[in-house]
């Protein structure tokens, strides 16, 4: 109870500015997430070989504040993917399940047109399409991916999640996803990852 009570007076509130057209906040830092952190992720290895010979590129960066890491507290930020695509297979965050499998998130799309891609261990698949002014809820137990489907406009999103929640990236980095989204004749299209669970 002490600790508790300590804890709660050290706590300050906070305000920390997140540019709507940009998404990036003039105090913090992101962290970038290059193609060369990728491999693995994408469907058509020799293609992500081939762009990568030309040159390393940021495929997303996002925000990871110093936040207290106890169930009490929110982690938040903001996550930007570029627009682009290895093969017909668009840009995308690497995705995770978080540790605390039991743990939730909400994402809001702030600009761009993007793809949340969901699902849980049992294999249930959910799939949102987010224009700015949507809001997502992740539900617990589910992994989630933000994936960029426009041709050049930048994906941003705002997220919030249980501070302790937690990341894991191991399972996605062993299986993928079992959807993929690509475009087909122009359009995002969604479909079965043929070498999921198979790496
Ligand atoms: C987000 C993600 C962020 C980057 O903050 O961490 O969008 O994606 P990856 O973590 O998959 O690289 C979140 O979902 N946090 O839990
Ligand atoms: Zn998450």
């Amino acid at each position: 109870m002490v600790k508790i009570r300590m804890d709660i007076e050290n706590i300050e509130s906070k305000k920390i500015k997140f540019n709507l057209d940009t998404g990036f906040s003039p105090n913090q830092c992101s962290k970038k997430r290059m193609l060369s952190d990728m491999e693995g992720m994408y469907n058509n290895i020799k293609e992500y070989r081939n762009i990568l010979q030309k040159g390393d590129k940021i495929v997303y960066e996002f925000h990871d504040l110093d936040i207290n890491q106890r169930s009490a507290e929110l982690c938040y930020g903001t996550t930007v993917v570029y627009p682009g695509k290895v093969g017909d297979e668009y840009y995308m965050t690497k995705g995770h399940f978080h540790e605390v499998l039991d743990t939730a998130e909400v994402y809001y799309s702030l600009k761009g047109q993007g793809i949340l891609l969901m699902e849980n261990i049992d294999g249930r698949i959910e799939i949102q399409e987010m224009e700015p002014g949507d809001s997502v809820y992740v539900p617990p137990g589910f992994a989630h991916r933000s994936i960029n489907i426009s041709k050049n406009e930048p994906f941003i999103t705002f997220f919030v999640y249980r501070a302790d929640a937690g990341h894991d990236y191991k399972t996605i980095e062993n299986k993928g996803f079992r959807k993929l989204v690509i475009e087909r004749n122009g359009t995002p299209t969604i479909i079965d990852n043929p070498n999921w669970n198979n790496k």
